[in-house]
């Protein structure tokens, strides 16, 4: 192989991973949590910088509600501050620009379920 294709193949190899979209890496509280409280704060952290671009929490029967969330700006790691969810199922849904540009999306779902109230006597 000449230097030259090995220099070509070398440059696809480079390209073809800058290319990649930037994915979710994990959340706090993970997706599928059941918590007996709305949680302090909502942590997002991707594999690599990305732009978070809107955080809504959806819930059945109820209008979607906009999150805040910091930083404004191109990070690994974003945190949603006291996002209030009320009991029942709640769906944090993202929006996020990938460093590659491209939009990236996804729902992040937590049960709210307060425990069982002890029964009082009578
Ligand atoms: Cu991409």
């Amino acid at each position: 192989m000449s230097t030259r294709m090995l220099a070509a193949l070398v440059m696809t190899f480079i390209a073809t991973a800058a290319m990649a979209h930037s994915t979710l890496k994990s959340t706090v509280p993970p997706s599928d949590s059941v918590l007996s409280a709305s949680p302090p704060e909502v942590v997002i952290n991707f594999n690599e910088p990305a732009r978070l671009v809107s955080v809504i929490v959806a819930r059945a029967g109820a209008p979607e509600r906009k999150l805040q969330f910091t930083p404004v700006a191109e990070s690994t790691t974003f945190n949603v501050a006291a996002p209030a969810l009320e009991n029942g199922r709640n769906e944090i849904k993202w929006r996020a620009l990938s460093k590659d540009g491209h939009p990236i999306s996804g729902t992040i779902v937590i049960v709210v379920k307060p425990a069982a109230a002890t029964p009082k006597s009578p």
